[in-house]
């Protein structure tokens, strides 16, 4: 909070937004695409709060053409009344003074998890110009912002106000517009990505029912310019969407709300005739894909209903064992929002909640509610559809768990085969280790001999694998390429997953630039999200990025791995090159695919995270289920297949050496 007099406060404004500039990763964690968008999500926040709290109902955001972005909202807009003990204006206090986060001690701001409450004086820091108008008491305010360095002084100004807040009239509109211009000193890129915000958005729209949000964005033309998500439905519609592609086992929406002292808790599931568990949950509009105590009190909860239920409807007899957790959530899609105060979020990347006040809290809740669901006459079809589904679940799993007894057991017998298929390496540093998973023999047979196999292992592909999506473990584990995988990573599979037993600290998919390659690729990447999601998670998946062409010049060659920098390549060559262009990874012979490929100074790799888990997972059904409709409808709509991120798997390049 602010300190207590005017003088030192004032001192410490000055210091404080400096201090941002000097350090902009304490605050937003990176200067990086990712860090240019926190600036935009903390002021949407705000305005979501504001929106949640019951005073606003309509939130636009803006993309403008000179790269600035803005935010407004209908409601109450921000206080301009004289803060008490630093004698500036409220907005004032809100865009200058670090840490206060604009957030007064107010209960009703106590929620926002804002973006880890750093609030509007950082986004000020770390642009070249704010402004904000305020419509309220029917007058509009207007404040402005600059950051520089000050061209008599040569000192740097960190969210300096242009001005006093001006008085420009009279109006009868409500709330904050903000409009901001990021700090292209500060930030690696500042272009906004189109994609990005609408998906956030959207998100946020299905998490506030009934807020109106409108995307302008004014750097396209056409359809794309704008577009207005609104969802009076809330989560359960959210639910749906997810669920487009997938085939419902019912078309009931079991939705659940309750309260316990000040903890919220609202859950929205549908079940698909799918085999995999999709719960997303979310600790003040923020996803926690890593859980955390929400989670557990949930699961505890909805797996102790159900059981109960089933054997009060004699579905369970006596002498039967309760059903898992997992039985349950076969087929299961379901969104968990929970608002909590003061959430902790823990784990390698913030993503799990870690309070514990919030387990029996949700739990109590959901319990109530479910109890309520289950005894409910108009829900036994569901009920009990729900019970046979995970009875069968159970079966499926007792299968599996014999069909994998019986590889272990005849591991001794298939190792050879096995052994013959993987060229392993030397090194003893598991971390240090890279296994190449190749598409094909032949360029099997390149990598292995192009390789530095004292820490690079090669496993080859016969053709395509199967195809992941919608098949029973069992299944799984009966497919040749699949057990060779298993086997060479040294994990284990599914509930028997871990990673402490992994071989590689890095797994790179080699497959051809090509549909083919693009289909194993997305094979494998629906197998280790679906069986091995840690493996993703924990940043260990990536993706080798072979170069599609080859300029030469007498001695001189240069790689290019997209059209962009084959224009670059060409122009650098001059007259009388020579082109190859590289139609798969067995035309190039050993020494090629090392320089190009696979020399960690020299190559591309892409790592593959999960960004927004909801959209991967809808993706993957969508792109790999048995729905044909679905998957034509978002390939005729997206699918460019000369852009190399028409597969919107949301990977993140991690540049490694670079070329
Ligand atoms: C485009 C972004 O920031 N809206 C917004 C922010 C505030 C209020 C209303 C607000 C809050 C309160 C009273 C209150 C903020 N206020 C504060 C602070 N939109 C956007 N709309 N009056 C207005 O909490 O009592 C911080 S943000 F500091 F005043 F609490």
């Amino acid at each position: 909070m602010a300190s207590q007099t005017y003088n030192a406060g004032d001192i410490q404004v000055l210091e404080g937004l400096e201090a941002v500039r000097m350090r902009p990763g304490m605050y937003i964690g990176t200067t990086s695409s990712r860090g240019l968008h926190h600036l935009l999500w903390e002021i949407v926040d705000n305005a979501i709060d504001e929106a949640s709290n019951g005073f606003a109902t309509e939130i636009t955001v803006t993309l403008h053409k000179d790269g600035s972005a803005s935010v407004y909202d209908n409601g109450r807009g921000m206080p301009v009344d004289t803060h008490p003990a630093l004698g500036i204006s409220g907005v004032e206090v809100i865009f200058t003074v670090l840490h206060a986060g604009g957030k007064f001690n107010n209960e009703n701001y106590d929620y926002s998890g804002g973006l880890h409450g750093v609030g509007a004086s950082v986004v000020n820091a770390l642009s070249r110009e704010l402004s904000v108008d305020v419509f309220r008491n029917w007058t509009h305010y207007r404040m402005e912002f600059t950051s520089r360095i000050n061209p008599k002084t040569g000192k740097v100004e960190a969210g300096k106000p242009s001005g006093p807040l001006q008085v420009l009239g009279n109006t009868r509109k409500k709330g904050t517009l903000i409009r901001f211009m990021p700090d292209d000193t500060i930030f690696e890129d500042v272009r906004f990505q189109t994609e990005t915000v609408a998906r956030r958005l959207q998100e946020l729209a299905y998490l506030n029912k009934g807020v109106q949000i409108t995307f302008t964005d004014e750097r396209l033309s056409g359809d794309e310019r704008s577009r207005v998500f609104r969802y009076e439905g809330g989560i359960s519609d959210y639910v749906l969407y997810l669920n487009t592609g997938k085939t419902p086992l019912r078309e009931d929406v079991i939705y659940l709300e309750g309260r316990r002292d000040t903890i919220i808790c609202r859950a929205a599931i549908q079940y698909t005739d799918g085999y995999t568990e999709s719960l997303f949950s979310y600790v003040n509009n923020i996803n926690t894909p890593e859980g955390g105590s929400h989670e557990t009190g949930f699961k505890a909860a909805f797996t102790k209903c159900l059981n109960d239920y089933a054997r009060k409807a004699g579905l369970l007899k006596e002498k039967d064992n309760n059903l898992s957790g997992e039985d349950f959530r076969e087929g299961l899609t379901c969104v968990l929002t929970t608002m909590v105060k003061n959430p902790q979020f823990e784990g390698q990347t913030k993503g799990r909640l870690g309070n514990s006040e919030v387990r029996p809290a949700v739990e109590a809740i959901i319990s109530q509610q479910m109890t309520d669901w289950l005894d409910n006459l108009k829900n036994q079809d569901t009920a009990s559809a729900i019970v046979a589904k995970a009875i069968k679940a159970a079966q499926a799993r007792e299968a599996a768990r014999k069909t994998r007894d019986n590889i272990r057991k005849a591991s001794a017998l298939e190792a050879a085969p096995l052994v013959g298929k993987l060229a392993s390496c030397t090194g003893r540093k598991w971390e240090d280790n890279e296994l190449f998973i190749v598409e094909g023999d032949s360029a099997g047979g390149s990598a292995k001999q192009g390789r530095d196999r004292r820490f690079q292992a090669i496993l080859p592909l016969r053709g395509k694998p199967l195809n992941v999506e919608k098949k029973h473990l069992d299944q799984v584990l009966g497919n040749e390429e699949f057990r060779s995988l298993i086997t060479a990573l040294g994990t284990g599979i599914d509930e028997n997953f871990s990673l402490s037993n992994l071989k590689y600290g890095k797994v790179i998919i080699l497959s051809d630039a090509d549909q083919d390659g693009a289909h194993i690729r997305a094979i494998l990447l629906t197998f280790f999200l679906r069986y091995m999601k840690d493996l993703i998670t924990n940043g260990h998946v990536y993706i080798g990025m072979p170069p599609l062409y080859k300029v030469q010049k007498g001695q001189k060659v240069i790689y290019a791995y997209d059209d962009r920098e084959l224009g670059k390549a060409t122009k650098a060559a001059g007259k009388g090159y020579t082109l190859q262009r590289y139609k798969g990874l067995g035309e190039m012979n050993p020494e090629q695919l090392w320089e190009t490929t696979m020399d960690p100074s020299q190559r591309k790799l892409m790592r593959v995270s999960i960004e927004d888990a909801a959209l991967v997972d809808r993706l993957t059904t969508v792109l790999m289920g048995d729905k044909v409709e679905p998957r034509r409808d978002y390939i005729t709509e997206h699918a460019d297949f000369n852009r190399p991120d028409d597969f919107e798997l949301p990977d993140q390049p991690a540049q490694e050496g670079g070329m």
